[in-house]
């Protein structure tokens, strides 16, 4: 049998974008590790991915496209041939065009393959077509980044490579033990060598929790509260950079006259359920600390006021000038460092605006859009039927029997059930496509390393199919992965414009860090912006602030748990669930009571529990622990419908709005828990 090793690019939804070794025998994929010779990966990668041989070889997969039998939902269908699967859909979608205009369709491809061009193209395809676009990603980080975009600027933060230079380290809002785990190891070793202390900030005591120096229990919701705690004592001690703040950032003086009085440790203790003792240990740690760097997760900001949190956060090197310092500063996402030519392929053609319909909202839009209806839908690498919000709309205008959906995915997810026809999907591994990290300063680009499996075909390929078949006639729709890829470097700028193509697809890793110059504010004013103008035209807060949200104090009064959402250990959403061994080592769709709630409630681990609220209710497994405080319940994940004792936690959140970037709010969800009574 003939091996060999492909280096690859892990297209996970991950901060790290690992390089990987892939070996292939035979043309088949039989074992995937991270790149010993990557610097950020060293040698390896995440639990999940160590067995993506197995997710590509899935006895799940799909591998022809698939004509719907039976009734919408049900998960009936017939092969069909790609021929006649996409003469279907380009004819079915001519006649929509010519009955109701463009802004009948919708399409995406979001998240789940990272390619520049596997995801781009997709979106290409819809934005070349005119048709209503998505405003995607608010069920994950638009709210975080809005949040960070009217603070810092549309900027990357902090290189995680930098934290060799910290003195302290802070995951607030973050499991990175799970979610980022090669900054953890880089943490990890700092600590180890140089004792640099680790601070989680956490309502649950995650893994990463377990091994912090310090760890503060926070309640759900009351970052902005802690933030502007610690703002409070550091101004009250003298260390505050007076010389950054006058240089540096605009409005400070107007929150720390207005604001900050209000924000005392005693009320802060109040709010957050910290101990005061705690609130002044982490303003002393980090007032004193010369490179504290603060890793920002998207947790806090699955709520109503999560974009006050994170903002409230993000100010906080701004207080001490760590942000000018190597190693300081605050890290959400990179991504907005690196200037490709994303038009290039995003918006090859097509009008500059359209209809947008929110991500998040799917299902009402289904539902209730107007002038056009949504006639034809195009999901691509996305399962809103699990992982959306209000998710009982979102099934309800999928299974609508005037709505035209199509599905490509390398699995029957509970979405593609619902289509008229699924399209087999490749998998990142039998693809080519150009990556740049999100959470680190790299770009690779990432070799197919075995050819699809049976006939499946990866985005790239089917979006320039059914842009041929819709008569259009952009370059990019005609181009190899290669040559479409040479267009993001036309008109670029900084580190990643100079990548050199040899070197780029030879497959080697560049680095496309800036020099260090202290962080960059891309703000209308140039300065971190205590005081944020654009936020005073949107009629939210201009400075940082935290008070109760009304609907949730009704909401908390009527119901006596929180739900809590964090990652899955074993899963990230659905995207492993075709891999055996991670599902079996995630087990059953489970929620968490901390023994209190439990014992009041007459459950105990490994009951099978109803959690119920207004929307709905649902059935996981129950496992208790005092990994989490008294009065909230945790749900890890999103996991398919079929696996849980019934329903998905979706069914009981609501379509709600963040208060900045109209993001997802999971956690101003009330509920209850109870026994299990099988219908
Ligand atoms: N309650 C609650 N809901 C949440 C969250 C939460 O914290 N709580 N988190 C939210 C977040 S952060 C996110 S990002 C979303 C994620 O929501 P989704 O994007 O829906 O995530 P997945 O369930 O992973 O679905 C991705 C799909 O893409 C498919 N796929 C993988 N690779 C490819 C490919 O190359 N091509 C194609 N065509 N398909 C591919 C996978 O098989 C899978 O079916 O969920 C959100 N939903
Ligand atoms: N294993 C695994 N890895 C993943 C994913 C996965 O599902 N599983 N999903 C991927 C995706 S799509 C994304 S967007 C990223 C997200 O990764 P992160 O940015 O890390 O965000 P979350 O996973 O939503 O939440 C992180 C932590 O925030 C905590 N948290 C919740 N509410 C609050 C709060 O009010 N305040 C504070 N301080 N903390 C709070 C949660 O307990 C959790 O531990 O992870 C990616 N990586
Ligand atoms: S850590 Fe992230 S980037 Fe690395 S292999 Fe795992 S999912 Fe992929
Ligand atoms: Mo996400």
């Amino acid at each position: 049998m003939v091996k060999s090793s492909v280096r690859v690019v892990c297209a996970h939804d991950c901060p790290d974008m690992c390089s990987l070794i892939a070996d292939v025998e035979g043309g088949k994929i039989v074992r995937v590790q991270g790149d010993p010779d990557h610097p950020y990966t060293a040698g390896f990668a995440c639990g999940k991915v160590n067995r993506d041989a197995d997710l590509v070889n899935s006895p799940g997969r799909i591998t022809t496209p698939l004509k719907r039998i039976g009734a919408k939902g049900a998960g009936q269908f017939a092969p069909i041939t790609w021929d006649q699967a996409l003469d279907e859909i380009t004819a079915t979608w001519k006649t929509i065009i010519a009955e109701s205009g463009p802004l009948a369709l919708l399409g995406y491809a979001y998240s789940a393959h990272q390619g520049l061009m596997n995801r781009g193209l997709v979106n290409g395809l819809f934005h070349a077509l005119g048709t209503s676009r998505l405003q995607a990603g608010t069920v994950c980080d638009t709210c975080c980044e809005v949040a960070w975009d009217v603070t810092v600027g549309p900027v990357g933060g902090a290189d995680p490579e930098s934290v060799v230079h910290s003195d302290l380290v802070i995951a607030w809002g973050a499991d990175l033990a799970a979610t980022n785990v090669h900054f953890w190891a880089l943490a990890e070793e700092q600590r180890k060598k140089r004792g640099v202390p680790i601070v989680v900030i956490d309502p649950r005591r995650t893994r990463s929790a377990k091994q912090a120096d310090l760890y503060l229990p926070i309640r759900i919701g009351t970052d902005a509260a802690l933030a502007l705690g610690v703002m409070h004592i550091l101004v009250r001690d003298k260390l505050a950079d007076c010389d950054y703040i006058a240089r540096h950032t605009l409005g400070f003086d107007r929150v720390e006259r207005e604001i900050l009085p209000k924000f005392p440790p005693a009320r802060v203790a109040e709010i957050t359920g910290l101990a005061v003792a705690d609130i002044e240990k982490l303003a002393a740690m980090y007032g004193r600390a010369k490179a504290a760097l603060i890793r920002l997760g998207e947790g806090m900001t699955r709520l109503i006021h999560g974009g006050q949190a994170l903002r409230a956060v993000t100010l906080l090197p701004g207080v001490t000038g760590h942000y000018a310092v190597e190693g300081g500063g605050a890290l959400l996402l990179t991504a907005a460092s690196c200037d490709l030519n994303y038009a290039a392929i995003r918006k090859p053609s097509g009008p500059a605006a359209t209809r947008n319909v929110n991500h998040l909202r799917l299902g009402e839009a289904l539902l209730t859009m107007k002038e056009p209806p949504i006639r034809g839908l195009y999901i691509s690498a996305n399962n809103p039927a699990v992982t959306c919000p209000e998710v009982h709309k979102v099934r309800k205008g999928l299974a609508r029997g005037d709505l035209f959906t199509v599905v490509h995915d390398p699995f029957l997810t509970d979405t593609a059930k619902y289509a008229d026809i699924v399209l087999p999907a490749a998998t990142y591994l039998e693809t080519d496509d150009l990556y740049r990290a999100y959470g680190a300063y790299w770009m690779q680009w990432g070799r197919e390393a075995a050819a699809p499996l049976g006939e499946a075909r990866s985005n790239f390929d089917v979006a320039q199919a059914l842009a041929k078949r819709m008569g259009l006639a952009d370059r990019i729709f005609a181009l190899s992965p290669q040559d479409a890829a040479k267009e993001l470097f036309k008109g670029a700028t900084g580190p990643a414009a100079a990548a050199d193509p040899a070197k780029l697809f030879a497959g080697e890793p560049i680095h496309i860090a800036h020099a260090f110059e202290g962080q960059v504010f891309k703000t209308p004013s140039g300065k971190l912006e205590f005081y944020s103008e654009q936020l005073a035209r949107q009629g939210v807060s201009p400075m940082p602030d935290w008070s109760e949200d009304p609907i949730e104090a009704a909401d908390a009064k009527k119901w006596p748990l929180r739900l809590l959402t964090a990652p899955g250990y074993f899963q990230a959403h659905t995207a492993f669930s075709g891999v055996d061994f991670l599902r079996q080592r995630e087990g059953k769709p489970f929620c968490v009571l901390h023994p209190k709630d439990a014992a009041t409630r007459g459950v105990k681990a490994g009951d099978a529990v109803r959690l119920f609220n207004d929307r709905g209710e649902i059935g996981l497994m129950l496992q208790v622990s005092d990994e989490i405080q008294p009065g909230v319940v945790l749900v890890p994940g999103q996991r398919p419908i079929g696996e849980a004792v019934s329903g998905t936690i979706n069914m009981l959140c609501s379509d709600r709005y963040t208060d900045m970037g109209e993001g997802a709010t999971y956690q101003s969800t009330w509920l209850d828990v109870g026994p299990w009574r099988a219908a």
